[in-house]
């Protein structure tokens, strides 16, 4: 007697609920991967937070294969990229075009590009044993401080941050917390704080994350709008990792990360923007980020609000796209932002 499908609340829209059929949850409820991640393990996200958006989680690279029958179908969905698709990376930052869309400084207050990326030939997050994490770390720390020029800079592992040091990296936003319950609900907490760690460097615009969600997330960020400047500081950090770190990439789905939404590129480039003015005519401003393929969010991090009529605003493209496009996307949409932002503000003073 086969096991009954999951049943999910009426109100959930994940996209887990919409593609787990019965069909699928009976072929694939009993797989199990080399790594011993399990199909239960990899929908229990999406089951535990009704919430979910997607709901799913990958545990190893082959995960995305022997569970292609729901994966398949949720990556189609959420990145309009099907399984005949395929995906080519180019970090060649000075193929962007344009300059400083903010030279000012009057709407953008900082800039940020983050990639995710995972070892070669190890599990993914959820998946990892104490000691492969750990492993991971160290392998990390001596990598990453080994960097030179503006790279270089220092390893605090999360376990023993003297409490002046953890302070200053809690007021710089650098210090990631524990996993949300979505990430709780896949073991990517497990053993925390154990394993996980933050390098940055000694002008603190390059932080690399060290097994958060993925294994690594490098990060660059800078004050302002240069957005060329910092995505090609994340290029230079990302091809001098790459010597000696080997990251986990595959010929069609691109960067593989446990979460199916950051596949690809992985790469999701930020600006934190002053727009009070398009805050209060959210229609006209939803219209220009869907027209950009952009997303807003608050500037506390992905489940937070916006507060202040400041606005985290950043590409929604990441697999079947390439890095500069992911980057042009949100260059060309800020640019639209602030000249819809500064004629409101002229018709504002025009009926004063
Ligand atoms: P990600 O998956 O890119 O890490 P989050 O939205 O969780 O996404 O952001 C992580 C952290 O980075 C949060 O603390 C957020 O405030 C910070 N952050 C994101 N974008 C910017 C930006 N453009 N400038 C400054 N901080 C940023
Ligand atoms: N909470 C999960 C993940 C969505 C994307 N965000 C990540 N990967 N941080 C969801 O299914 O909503």
């Amino acid at each position: 007697m086969a096991t009954k499908v999951p049943v999910f609340n009426s109100d959930c829209s994940s996209l887990l609920a919409k593609y787990l059929s019965q069909q699928v949850f009976s072929q694939l409820e009993d797989k199990v991967t080399t790594s011993g991640y399990t199909f239960k393990q990899a929908i229990n996200s999406g089951l535990v937070n009704q919430d979910s958006g997607v709901g799913v989680y990958a545990g190893d690279a082959e995960s995305y294969t022997m569970f292609a029958p729901l994966f398949d179908p949720i990556i189609a969905d959420y990145h309009n990229f099907n399984p005949h698709d395929s995906h080519q990376s180019n970090l060649h930052f000075d193929e962007l075009f344009g300059l400083n869309p903010d030279p000012t400084g009057k709407y953008i207050l900082s800039t940020r590009i983050r990639v995710g990326r995972n070892i070669a030939d190890m599990p993914l997050g959820p998946a990892l044993s104490r000691q492969q994490r750990r492993t991971i770390e160290l392998q990390l720390a001596k990598t990453l401080t080994g960097l030179s020029g503006e790279l270089s800079g220092n390893y605090y592992s999360l376990g023993n941050i003297d409490a002046e040091t953890r302070k200053q990296l809690i007021a710089d936003h650098f210090l990631f917390k524990a996993g949300d319950r979505f990430l709780d609900a896949v073991g990517l907490n497990r053993d925390w704080p154990e394993g996980r760690g933050i390098f940055h460097n000694l002008e603190k615009t390059f932080l690399v994350w060290v097994n958060e969600e993925d294994q690594l997330r490098i990060i660059s960020m800078q004050p302002g709008g240069d957005i060329k400047a910092v995505f090609s500081r994340l290029v230079k950090a990302v091809n001098e990792i790459e010597v000696s770190v080997p990251f986990l990439f595959d010929q069609r789905l691109g960067y593989l990360t446990s979460c199916p939404t950051n596949l690809g590129t992985a790469l999701r480039a930020s600006v934190h923007i002053r727009l009070p003015k398009l805050g209060d005519d959210l229609i006209t401003f939803k219209a220009i980020t869907d027209h950009h393929q952009l997303q807003i969010r608050g500037t506390s991090g992905e489940h937070s609000v916006s507060e202040g009529g400041v606005f985290d605003i950043s590409n929604k493209r990441r697999l079947g796209v390439t890095e500069v496009e992911c980057v042009q996307d949100l260059y060309d949409g800020v640019v639209e932002l602030i000249e819809r932002e500064q004629e409101l503000a002229i018709n504002v003073d025009l009926k004063k």
